[in-house]
């Protein structure tokens, strides 16, 4: 099982996505985020990711989520989902291209298939359980459970 994290930073009715050139979902938009360090926890994965991927900080960071992907090109995922703000400039870098979109236009069409069901809960602040079942990168079922705090 691959530990991981996914930071989403939400703020003024827009959220802040980035475009991986390379690598793990390269081709996609994308939060932020990685596999956890050894020694590190969910939280510093989360802020040290942010700051590797666009050159800013993040605040207000709260988890929100917990996602178990199954079998995405042979491998099983938890990842730890935040939400946050930024604190800083983003900046381009040769892995990835950040952009904001308005809450109403996110380009699920150009993002990983499961976004579609679990984005929206974090950006209406609902916590979240869910598990995907992939086969490859194709998502084959899903189950998700939320609860308001
Ligand atoms: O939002 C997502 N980010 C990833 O890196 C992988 N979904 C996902 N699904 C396999």
């Amino acid at each position: 099982m691959i530990h991981a994290v996914i930071v989403h930073i939400i703020q003024d009715g827009k959220i802040l996505l980035h475009y991986k050139k390379r690598g793990h979902g390269a081709g996609r938009w994308n939060g932020f985020g990685g596999k956890i360090e050894e020694g590190e926890s969910a939280e510093e994965c989360a802020r040290r990711e942010a700051l590797e991927e666009m050159g800013a900080g993040v605040k207000n960071l709260r988890k929100i989520g917990e996602i178990l992907f199954y079998d995405v090109r042979g491998e099983d995922w938890l990842v730890h989902v935040f939400r946050g703000e930024l604190d800083g400039e983003p900046e381009e870098s040769e892995e990835s291209r950040p952009r904001w979109f308005p809450l109403n236009e996110i380009p699920y069409d150009e993002m990983w298939e499961d976004d579609h069901y679990w984005l929206p809960l974090v950006i209406e602040g609902i916590n979240f359980r869910a598990e995907f079942t992939f086969h490859g990168e194709e998502m084959r079922r899903f189950k998700i459970e939320a609860w308001k705090e």
